[in-house]
């Protein structure tokens, strides 16, 4: 045993050193596998990174493709419109001209043939004429005298002076041609207003001199401003429904003001529907500013107030009418129309609703009602408003935007222009 122990421990002395080279070598291939392991992972992740770089280029080119091609589809639209467009004014204008060209053979017949008969009446002026000439000078008989005396003088009275040929209607407003006086009951259908209008002693119906914009007078009055009772559409902005006073009558553009009125103080027209009597659109805030500057001062944009006033012309429902009869609404042939085809509203308003949207004086403020709840006397908007305020909604707007007391903020769109929205003129006296 004792030599079975000596050869144990000579083993033993021999082996270790093996053993531990062995456990050496082992760990060494084991850090090798565990570096090949990562870097196969960190080659997978990578290869990953490269797949998801290169589907997200594919995705962009894509899109980009996509855009360009909804681009240039919304172009060949757009020139296809702008051909009918021109060919509608090119038969609007050969309408025109065929009528004109009837009526001024109507008039040149007419005229041939009534010839005859102003010759037969100039004679017989002459003869009457000639044969009272011939009784006063000849006869001594003072027939013509007694013919041509009022009665009072034949009976010892004077002869009354004649009363001066009456002045053609004079305008009281040196900037307006008046067109009529009065109003017209069956246009100014609210008896309200019609007695108002009355009250101020100005004409009803004018046209601005230098744009031949048409304005009606609108007299001074209260009304409800914003959400219509039961209006289940009204927004936040819109409440709460606060009394308004309108203290001073003012004059406000009949239509949207149209192509043709813009093209007598512009020198070019920006609009992507192009006519004479379509409303003038994609128009800046700034040129709306110059077109208003030409005029030399008085024609202004209506307040908020003011618009809403005219609009609801006593009403106090959502909008004036039934939407098709009053209203170019959501979808109406996606574009612009003449101005005053609809039904005009009980002030003689046409298009207050649709068509296009309408600038305001005002700036936007969505919480600017919260500060009238107790009545407000002409206002003129919030001091806190940023961008401009449209009204009454266009023939590609919303459904909910239909209505007299819906606000629309004009969001900064660097100079983008949009031919959804246009303007109407207001002005005091
Ligand atoms: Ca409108």
């Amino acid at each position: 045993m004792p030599e079975d122990d000596h050869l144990k421990r000579i083993q033993d002395a021999l082996e270790g050193p093996w053993q531990s080279l062995a456990r050496a070598e082992a760990q060494k291939a084991l850090a090798r596998d565990e570096a090949e392991a990562a870097r196969a992972r960190d080659e997978a992740e990578i290869a990953l990174a490269q797949d998801e770089v290169e589907t997200a280029r594919a995705q962009d080119e894509a899109e980009a493709a996509r855009a360009r091609d909804e681009a240039e589809a919304a172009h060949a639209q757009d020139e296809v419109e702008a051909a009918l467009a021109q060919d509608e004014v090119e038969t609007a204008l050969a309408r025109d001209d065929a009528r004109k060209a009837r009526e001024k053979k109507r008039v040149e017949d007419k005229l041939k043939a009534s010839a005859p008969f102003k010759t037969i009446i100039v004679v017989a002026i002459v003869l009457v004429f000639g044969i009272l000439w011939w009784i006063e000078t000849f006869n001594d008989y003072n027939f013509a005298k007694t013919v041509a005396t009022p009665v009072e003088a034949r009976q010892g009275g004077k002869t009354p002076t004649q009363s001066p040929v009456p002045a053609a209607s004079v305008s009281r407003l040196s900037w307006a041609e008046v067109l009529e006086e009065k109003p017209d009951p069956k246009i100014v259908r609210n008896t309200q207003f019609f007695n108002g209008i009355t009250d101020t002693k100005l004409p009803w119906r004018v046209k601005d001199r230098l744009t031949g914009i048409e304005m009606l007078l609108v007299p001074p009055g209260k009304f409800t401003m914003g959400a219509s009772p039961r209006d289940k559409q009204a927004t936040e902005d819109e409440k709460p429904a606060h009394e308004v006073t309108i203290t001073k009558a003012f004059y406000l553009g009949r239509t949207e003001v149209t192509q043709e009125q813009w093209m007598k103080l512009m020198d070019k027209n920006p609009s992507r529907f192009v006519g004479d009597k379509l409303p003038v659109e994609c128009i800046t805030v700034e040129e709306v500013r110059m077109f208003l500057n030409k005029v030399g001062g008085g024609l202004q944009l209506p307040t908020e107030a003011q618009w809403e006033y005219a609009c609801r012309a006593g009403t106090t429902d959502q909008t004036y009418g039934d939407l098709d009869k009053i209203a170019w609404h959501r979808n109406a042939f996606s574009k612009t129309h003449p101005v005053g085809e609809k039904q005009a509203n009980s002030l003689g308003f046409y298009d207050m609703i649709g068509n296009v949207n309408e600038l305001c004086q005002d700036r936007y403020d969505g919480v600017y009602y919260k500060f009238c709840k107790d009545g407000v006397v002409d206002p003129t908007g919030s001091a806190h408003g940023k961008f401009p305020l449209l009204r009454g909604g266009n023939w590609n707007s919303d459904p909910i935007s239909f209505r007299a007391s819906y606000r629309f903020e004009l969001s900064p769109n660097h100079g983008q222009t949009y031919p959804d929205y246009g303007f109407r003129v207001a002005r005091n006296p």
